[in-house]
């Protein structure tokens, strides 16, 4: 236990109907009685868990009106005593009630400390702390909900199965080291050889580095084609506003544009780019040179045609080359057709292919779905923060370190591997890790969380 006590502003910083104040720690129910005066009374001893009406007072000026509450230890978020105060959300009246608190013996808690000191009294494992930053900062659906199936332990009760595996699997070793006689070392090697590759396979059915992508980072998706394609117009029809101008003039756009619409709780990022064509015009040429860059770096490489004008020879190449990931929208359907999707399929068999209008909202439709389609998560993945997956691909790459050293009927090495097998998984729920991680993992949090 911690024998400081901290607070800090809970509340986002800026104009509110509500701000609240936290403050941790021995002293937290001290604090309160020498600020709060209850409505009614003189004070005395709070009831735990009772949100009281009252008024904050620093000596005799009334700072506000407002309503505290006292959890007491154990049963609070980090299992000290926890008081509660709210006040009006307003920048000053908090500063000055947090001022008051300082005064009274608390410390400025630093970014994360509360949710630390849950971690480190054992009410939540390293995991589940680390979800609740993710559910504070979720910014999809999807990616709420990764953290709340984390912060139900989802992550850590997998973890921790994985882990017992492996000391099983330790255990069998050591008994083949320490009783050779008994043990032969084909036999021992065999059975932990199919144990070893049980538990990698578990490891990597958890791991599903594309739904973890698309939860956190989201699907970026470049529109690309030669000028007058109707790339902007697109653009602009998904994200339902007018962003990329949009003209007749061929080379309108130079600068790549981004917008962004959501899908199945997934953030969609879509990226209009600059025609690409030859051009001595010095910004074009950045301008095509950007569009290049940001097709690189796509999930998705979306050709845009202008489906009332013959395909051209740039554009059958360009078709040629796509990857399967990739896709094309024959745009301008309002308009006599020259180009239809057997033209394209022809051309690049396989390739996904829509045909719509940029300026009829309705047959998007089709993009959207598109869209959704690809950006389907598993709900059952266990693992999905980037920290965690490093951290199984550790223990996999551990594991199968040992597999091979066993191959080599070296049973001391094997047991080396397993144990960095066993100290990468245990850095995610934090039952081993030092105060670096700690350091690592909070730095990153709010201050008041
Ligand atoms: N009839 C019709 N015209 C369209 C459609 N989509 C775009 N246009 C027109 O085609 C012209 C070019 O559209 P843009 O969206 O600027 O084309 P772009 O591909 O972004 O062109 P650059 O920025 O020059 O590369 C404009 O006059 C649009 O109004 C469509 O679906 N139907
Ligand atoms: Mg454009």
């Amino acid at each position: 236990m911690n024998q400081d006590t901290i607070a800090a502003i809970a509340t986002a910083p800026g104009r509110g109907g509500i701000g609240i104040i936290r403050i941790s720690g021995p002293a937290a129910e001290g604090i309160l009685s020498e600020i709060f005066r209850p409505a009614g009374r003189k004070g005395g001893v709070f009831e735990s868990h009772r949100l009281v009406y009252g008024k904050i007072l620093d000596g005799g000026e009334v700072l506000d009106e407002c309503m505290a509450v006292l959890m007491r230890a154990p049963s609070s978020y980090t299992r000290e005593d926890v008081a509660e105060i709210q006040v009006h959300g307003g920048t000053q009246v908090l500063q000055r009630v947090l001022a008051l608190c300082l005064r009274k013996g608390a410390r400025l808690a630093e970014a994360g400390e509360f949710t630390r000191r849950a971690f480190l009294n054992g009410r939540i494992d390293l995991s589940r702390a680390e979800a609740v930053m993710g559910l504070i900062e979720a910014r999809g659906e999807q990616e709420r909900r990764a953290a709340v199936r984390q912060m139900a332990g989802g992550t850590a009760d997998f973890v921790r199965a994985a882990a017992d595996d492996l000391y099983k699997l330790q255990a069998g070793l050591a008994a083949c080291i320490d009783y050779p006689e008994e043990i032969s070392d084909e036999e021992g090697a065999g059975e932990l050889r199919a144990g070893l590759e049980r538990l990698v396979r578990k490891l990597r059915d958890a791991v599903d580095e594309r739904s973890s992508r698309l939860i956190h980072d989201g699907m970026h998706v470049t529109l690309f084609g030669i000028p007058n394609a109707g790339k902007s117009s697109l653009l602009n029809g998904l994200i339902g506003q007018d962003k990329a101008i949009v003209t007749e003039i061929p080379g309108t756009t130079r600068d790549t544009v981004e917008g962004e619409i959501r899908v199945g709780g997934i953030r969609v990022f879509l990226t209009d780019t600059a025609g690409l064509r030859k051009t001595e015009d010095p910004i074009e040429r950045i301008g095509v040179e950007k569009s290049e860059r940001a097709l690189k770096n796509a999930d998705i490489a979306m050709l845009v045609l202008d489906g009332s004008r013959e395909i051209s020879d740039e554009e059958t190449e360009w078709l040629r080359g796509m990857q399967d990931s990739g896709a094309v929208v024959i745009n301008k359907s309002d308009l006599p057709q020259v180009i239809t999707e057997e033209t394209v399929r022809a051309i690049r068999p396989g390739i996904r292919c829509m045909t719509v209008s940029a300026l009829d909202s309705d047959s998007l439709q089709q993009i959207r779905e598109f869209f959704r389609e690809k950006a389907e998560v598993s709900d059952s993945i266990a693992v999905t923060q980037p920290r965690h997956l490093d951290a199984v691909r550790r223990a996999v790459a551990s594991l199968e370190d040992a597999m091979r050293t066993l191959d080599l009927l070296t049973p001391d090495m094997a047991a080396t591997d397993l144990q960095a097998a066993q100290n990468a998984l245990s850095e995610i729920t934090g039952d081993r890790a030092d105060e670096k991680l700690l350091d690592a993992v909070f730095s990153g949090f709010c201050v008041g969380k």
